[in-house]
């Protein structure tokens, strides 16, 4: 389905949207996209990031998107080496947390966290990455009962090929064709908020017999970009397939699922990557994603827009169509 859309931040590049609700306000927190001059590459140097803004409206398609500017930066991060890339958001008791995956003075992608007493920022780093933290693409569930869930990883560039059972492998494998998926992970935190409260686990993805999705079905399988919403009482985690640029979801019953696959929220975008955030605000529903039109298919240099997101009478989320190949 094609829909209306809107571009969030005209001035300025913009990706890899998370979106939450705090004190009646919707709260974006992007990666800030810029021309670093590194050549494109598989490794996803070229998403050469180095710092974040915070925006906020109260009118998604219409109103004032307010840019609250520079919230962190890597020169802030004690243990920062390169590459601030996709980040996330959570609220408890007066305090705002932000998850943020960076690559260390290694080379090694880490997930790190950064206090705020805003919602708008600044956020201050701690002084070194959560304990066993790896790969990319931190996203929060606040699950309503005391209880938050980071959901994270990310294939290639994101070096999740590297860590089996949360362990660092020799060498990098990727599994192939009927080889199960490499999942994504998702950990409950700790009280504190500030590390992990256990051992990742893995977010399985079913098909429509009950078997693990594989890695030769690279149009569902898990690739990068996790998201998780509430919808209905159940549990959608929604994420990228990567090389097939797909956004798609599968619902599961508890925050660890596992999930079962369900279909495709969006259709291609233009650019290479996509990446999403789903959200609830004045009673509609929206898809937070981002495209490279603005810069002429440049992909590392993205732009973010919004469009309102429709499930039918049984819970399935509407396709809408990206506008790419
Ligand atoms: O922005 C860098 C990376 O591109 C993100 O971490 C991925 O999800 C992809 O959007």
């Amino acid at each position: 389905m094609k829909k209306e859309m809107r571009y969030l931040v005209p001035g300025d590049y913009m990706a890899d949207p998370a979106v939450h609700v705090f004190n009646g306000r919707v709260y974006i927190y992007p990666s800030h996209d810029w021309e670093s001059g590194i050549p494109e590459n598989d490794n996803g140097d070229h998403f050469n990031m180095k710092d974040y803004h915070v925006f906020s409206t109260d009118d998604v398609m219409h109103g004032e998107i307010k840019d609250h500017g520079v919230v962190l930066a890597t020169e802030d991060i004690p243990w920062a080496g390169r590459q601030l890339w996709d980040s996330d958001v959570a609220f408890k008791n007066g305090k705002y947390y932000m998850y943020f995956p960076l690559k260390d003075k290694n080379d090694i992608f880490r997930i790190g966290v950064a206090v705020s007493d805003s919602p708008e920022g600044p956020f201050i780093p701690q002084p070194d990455p959560i304990k066993g933290s790896y790969s990319i693409d931190p996203a929060i569930l606040d699950d309503g009962d005391g209880c938050y869930y980071m959901y994270f990883g990310g294939l290639w560039g994101g070096q999740l090929q590297r860590y089996r059972d949360n362990k660092a492998l020799e060498s990098a494998v990727l599994p192939t064709g009927n080889e199960p998926a490499l999942p994504g992970r998702v950990a409950k935190l700790s009280d504190d908020m500030l590390q992990f409260a256990e051992e990742p686990r893995p977010v399985v993805i079913l098909d429509e017999n009950g078997k693990p999705l594989t890695a030769g079905d690279n149009e569902r399988r898990f690739f990068e970009a996790s998201w998780m919403h509430k919808y209905n009482g159940k549990y959608y985690f929604s994420y990228s397939t990567g090389d097939t640029h797909l956004l798609c979801y599968a619902i599961g019953d508890n925050p660890y699922g596992p999930f079962t696959y369900q279909g495709v929220i969006l259709t291609p975008v233009v650019g290479w990557t996509t990446h999403h955030a789903i959200a609830e605000y004045k009673g509609k529903w929206y898809l937070f994603h981002h495209d490279c039109v603005p810069s002429e298919g440049k992909t590392w240099l993205r732009s973010l827009k919004v469009c309102e997101l429709e499930y039918d009478s049984e819970g399935k989320i509407i396709t809408i169509d990206g506008g790419g190949e």
